[in-house]
């Protein structure tokens, strides 16, 4: 999986409360309310733990942070273990935390101990960023999607935007993997050679940048990608007055934390 650097979640802060913003104007709803509305869940006081872990790359500097400021920021209660690890999970269990936060290179999950439930960031994040691109109002009405990188992030959001009855066009450079999504769901493959297209509403998972090139833009369109480094130029962006919601970690744990929270 493509890691996160600190560079990355400098700037995560001011990049959260903007995309919270740039929603509520796309959708009508906070990230919060959209949250509540895709998982039909609401926090009830949970106390929020989380671990430091040194596995495989080791820690990320400011991701355990960036996480606390993401918990806090939507009015939560939060803290980060002293330890890391094994003895982390044993300092946030004894501390009561009710659910836990921890990654390590290959997952990073939210886990909640007093209902059992379990969240996968990548499903998760494919999930909530395809959800606001479903519930964008000016478009409610256009069913066509485009998206583009069809990984671990990407699927789910194919799945989510199934679900919701969008006309689900895909891309990726793996040939194979078109192939493979297109013999599980009723998707079309998007061939921009073959029939050129462009879409009000594009969804971009992938670890490259200028992935969204300008024969699919359409004025206004809705770029909603968690792929970094971002997949769409500056130059595009102004061009076609494209409204880009990007941030890299807290829309995915805010969307990972109310697929565990229990029932409204
Ligand atoms: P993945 O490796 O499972 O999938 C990436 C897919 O993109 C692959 O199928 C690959 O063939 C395709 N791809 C690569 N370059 C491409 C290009 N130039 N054009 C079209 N397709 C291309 O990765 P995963 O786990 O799905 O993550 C995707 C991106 O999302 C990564 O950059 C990751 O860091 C980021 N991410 C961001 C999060 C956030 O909250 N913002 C959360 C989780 C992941
Ligand atoms: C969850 C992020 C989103 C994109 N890539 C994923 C990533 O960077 N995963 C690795 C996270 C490692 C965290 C490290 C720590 O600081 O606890 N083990
Ligand atoms: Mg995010």
């Amino acid at each position: 999986m493509a890691l996160l650097t600190p560079e990355d979640l400098a700037n995560m802060t001011n990049a959260l409360v903007e995309n919270d913003r740039l929603i509520a104007e796309l959708t009508d709803y906070s990230l919060d309310g959209l949250c509540r509305k895709v998982y039909g869940t609401a926090p009830n006081k949970e106390k929020i733990g989380i671990i430091p872990v040194t596995a495989g790359g080791g820690i990320i500097g400011s991701f355990s942070e960036s996480l606390l400021f993401a918990v806090q920021h939507f009015g939560m209660d939060g803290f980060i273990t002293e330890n890391t690890d094994v003895a982390g999970y044993y300092e946030a269990v004894t501390k009561g935390a009710d659910i836990i936060l921890m990654a390590d290179d290959l997952a990073y999950i939210a886990h909640n101990l007093r209902n059992g439930k379990l969240a996968h960031n990548q499903i998760c994040t494919g999930r909530i960023y395809a959800e606001i691109l479903c519930n964008a109002k000016d478009y409610i009405d256009g069913k066509d999607v485009l998206v583009i990188g069809l990984g671990k992030v990407g699927t789910p959001a194919v799945e989510t935007f199934l679900n919701k009855k969008q006309n689900v066009y895909v891309f990726d450079v793996d040939s194979k993997r078109i192939d493979e999504i297109a013999s599980m769901y009723p998707v079309f493959k998007y061939n921009p050679e073959k029939e050129p297209k462009s879409f009000f509403k594009i969804f971009e998972a992938t670890p490259c940048a200028d992935t969204i090139c300008e024969s699919v833009l359409k004025e206004n369109s809705i770029v909603s990608t968690p792929g970094i480094p971002r997949g769409i130029s500056d130059e595009l962006i102004e061009k076609y007055n494209v409204r880009v919601v990007l941030e890299p970690l807290g829309i995915g744990t805010l969307s990972m934390l109310y697929a565990v929270f229990d029932s409204a």
